[in-house]
């Protein structure tokens, strides 16, 4: 029997490698056409004549123009703007032997290699990354057993139960279909239209009106499998498992205002992020985390766990953490790599498997379903980015774009032409054998009466959250709901909220104008078939086992890194350089990255080179802020309208901020200057200051600051 030739060896480049074998590189080579011809004149056509008509014999013009004609596919239908990365998967320890016979996750050997696709859902490919949306965080691993996909996105739970009603889900909240109008958000009639009268989406909305939504980076955000997989054991045993990444820098986010800010000055800043930071070496890394639930314990909890809408929480069942992800290259074209990888749930290896969640059911459809169309044809596993490192073998053949060239006389099984090749895999030699679930039912479209819990862990959500994070979410459903015309909707929408929580809906309700329900509404489920009862499909009341869970407040999350924070050094001539250099230094050390920030481009005190100019930076684009003295940069920098606001801006968005004493005259020139309170700092001594600064930008946010709003900022 043929082994596989990969068996046992601990490949972490073996992608890289064979990526390398696509590759193409121009340096120093001569011009030719895709027929590999010499090319002599790139610049003009073949004409009758110097000024004559274009001949239609110029097979190079004709060659370079078709194929300009066809360089779009379509773009994803959701998910379509992301950015990806290269790196490498290593599990920590065996731990996982007694769980799964996957070999990536239990030998601590192995270095597989991923691709990591990071993405929002609603926009188009060139839509801003910081609308307020769900992220996808798409891993491929290439393990020696073949490709595993987890598809998963930053939020633990989804808006709805069952594939069928995914098409509606972002008709809904997709560009509304007469004026194509608005693009990458949710605040329009059609979503919210969908959402008030679809209450299992309930938990959903309370992520995504929470700052997840708007991540200060994709490096900085958690990710999650949502639906329960299963893993299974040598013997066959299986128990559930949910996945989870949890980012070593921490989960953080920005503000809304922030956001909104961003998605003009720098609509790729996460794009933009991610690539720099892998540029710079600050390579993002992330801890893989299993919840396991045993299989005898399937019916032991309130929520059932095939309800894609509910988190198995923390306190009930740990998440132990067993390897490590580290991004640590960026792709050579975003094309042939970030465009073109095709994930699908359905991309499994021994060891893991599915369950019955319905909409994991219907993912497994939909992923190689959509990768048909927009990839062209059934031999998109052969794109570079795409193939497994493992080898293939199989009866497959032909169709569009086919690169492998499949040798002898024999394309079916059995055959004796051709020895019988391929074989079978036995279990032993690593044979995929789907998990023996028992099944005895009837044949029915229903919905499980254990999925009719929709408010409990939305509830639980909100009492989550710290103080600043239950502002931001009433903040942001007022935003939401007051882009909403429909004024039936509106209402509708603080109806559901009051089975949420009440204080919540007031909030709400009285930003939008709208009545203070007295008591909660109890809303209607649409998800029920023509000659159901709606009676029988009421949402049922259950009241959570957790009353409050800190894993789902980020109030609660690392703070402990300013690696690869940006901060910004406000500056002009006078400036005092040792302040300025003490400072970057201090920050270098720690992996952050300082930038000087002046009136104009090009040096200060002929010695200090600028990177930026007010005109092409902002305070959105940074983490915090600092003010060194010298009596000339003071003197410009209070009296300049773009520093001040570039100050009174970041204190708006709760960011450290920190001068030399002698820089008092620019914090006075702010609108806080008078009383700046939690995370302003101003000291003689700038080693202190650094020090104290340093501490300060690792708590990311000093939200208490928020109130009162002084300044429109
Ligand atoms: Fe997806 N989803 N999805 N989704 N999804 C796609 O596949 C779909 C769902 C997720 O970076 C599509 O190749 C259905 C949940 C990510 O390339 C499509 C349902 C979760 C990505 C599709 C869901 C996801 C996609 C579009 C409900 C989190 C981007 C292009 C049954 C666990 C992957 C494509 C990338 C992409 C279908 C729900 C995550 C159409 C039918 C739940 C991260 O196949």
């Amino acid at each position: 029997m043929a082994k596989r030739k990969l068996k046992g060896t601990p490949e972490g480049d073996v992608k890289s490698r064979q990526l390398a074998q696509h590759t193409e590189e121009s340096t120093g080579e001569l011009l030719t056409t895709n027929q590999g011809l010499l090319v002599n004149d790139d610049q003009n056509s073949l004409k009758a004549g110097d000024r004559g008509a274009t001949l239609l014999e110029d097979f190079i013009l004709r060659e370079k123009i078709t194929h300009f004609d066809h360089e779009r596919i379509p773009e994803r239908i959701v998910h379509a703007r992301g950015s990806a990365a290269h790196g490498v998967f290593e599990v920590y320890g065996a731990a996982m032997q007694k769980y799964t016979k996957a070999r990536f996750l239990t030998d601590p050997s192995m270095k597989t290699p991923v691709f990591v696709r990071f993405s929002t859902v609603a926009g188009s490919r060139g839509s801003t990354d910081l609308a307020r949306d769900v992220r996808g965080f798409a891993v491929k691993f290439y393990t020696e057993e073949g490709n595993f996909d987890l598809v998963g996105n930053n939020m633990p739970v989804f808006f709805i139960q069952d594939a069928i009603k995914f098409p509606d889900l972002v008709h809904a909240v997709k560009p509304e279909p007469d004026h194509e109008m608005p693009q990458a958000a949710s605040a329009h009639d059609t979503f919210w239209d969908f959402i008030s009268l679809m209450p299992e989406s309930a938990h959903m909305i309370m992520w995504l009106m929470s700052d997840r939504a708007i991540p200060r980076s994709f490096r900085m955000m958690e990710g999650f499998g949502v639906h329960t997989f299963r893993f299974v054991n040598s013997k066959g045993a299986g128990t559930f498992v949910k996945f989870h990444w949890k980012p070593l820098l921490g989960v953080h986010s920005v503000a809304w205002d922030e956001a909104q800010k961003i998605s003009g000055k720098d609509p790729d800043f996460h794009r933009r992020d991610l690539w720099e930071a892998i540029e710079n070496g600050a390579f993002p890394e992330w801890e893989l985390g299993v919840q396991l639930v045993p299989e005898k314990d399937e019916f032991k909890y309130e929520f059932d766990l095939l309800d894609p809408t509910k988190i198995i929480p923390e306190e009930l069942v740990p998440v132990q953490r067993i390897g490590k992800l580290t991004l640590n290259r960026n792709p050579d074209n975003f094309f042939a790599e970030t465009e073109q990888a095709a994930f699908h749930p359905g991309h499994i290896v021994p060891g893991i498997d599915f369950t019955n969640d319905p909409l994991l059911q219907g993912r497994l459809f939909s992923y190689l379903d959509t990768q048909l169309i927009r990839l062209g044809g059934p031999n998109f596993h052969e794109i570079p980015i795409n193939r497994p490192i493992a080898p293939i073998h199989n009866n497959q053949r032909d169709g569009f774009m086919r690169q492998q060239i499949n040798k002898g006389k024999t394309s079916y099984h059995p055959n004796s032409l051709g020895g019988g090749c391929p074989f079978q895999a036995k279990m032993a030699d690593g044979g995929f054998t789907s998990y023996a679930e028992r099944i005895d039912a009837k044949k029915v479209r229903e919905r499980s009466r254990s999925f009719f819990d929709h408010f409990s862990q939305a509830t639980l959500f909100y009492n989550s959250q710290s103080p600043a994070e239950k502002a931001h979410l009433a903040d942001a459903l007022s935003f939401e709901l007051g882009k909403v015309e429909t004024v039936a909707v509106r209402q509708r929408m603080v109806g559901i909220l009051t089975q949420i929580d009440r204080t919540l809906a007031a909030k709400v309700a009285d930003a939008l104008g709208l009545p203070v329900p007295s008591k909660p509404e109890q809303p209607v489920n649409h998800s029920i078939p023509a000659d159901g009862d709606p009676k029988k499909f009421q949402p049922v009341k259950v009241t959570s086992s957790v009353s409050s869970s800190a894993a789902l407040s980020m109030a609660n999350t690392v703070k402990n890194t300013v690696k690869s924070r940006k901060i910004a050094i406000l500056a002009a001539d006078g400036v005092n350089t040792d302040s300025v250099s003490a400072m970057k230094s201090a920050f270098i050390v720690e992996g952050a990255v300082p930038e000087v920030i002046a009136p104009k481009l090009g040096m200060v005190n002929n010695t200090l080179p600028v990177d930026k100019s007010f005109l092409t930076a902002a305070s959105v684009l940074y983490d915090a802020v600092y003010v060194p003295g010298g009596a000339g940069s003071v003197q410009t920098l209070s009296a300049n309208a773009d520093a001040v606001h570039f100050l009174n801006e970041a204190y708006r968005h709760c960011k450290a901020i920190a001068l030399d004493e002698d820089a008092r005259p620019v914090l006075d020139a702010t609108y806080f200057g008078k009383d700046a309170g939690a995370g302003v700092l101003v000291q003689k001594d700038v080693r202190k200051l650094a020090k104290e600064f340093i501490r300060a930008v690792a708590q990311h946010r000093f939200w208490e600051r928020e109130m009162p709003r002084r300044v429109p900022a």
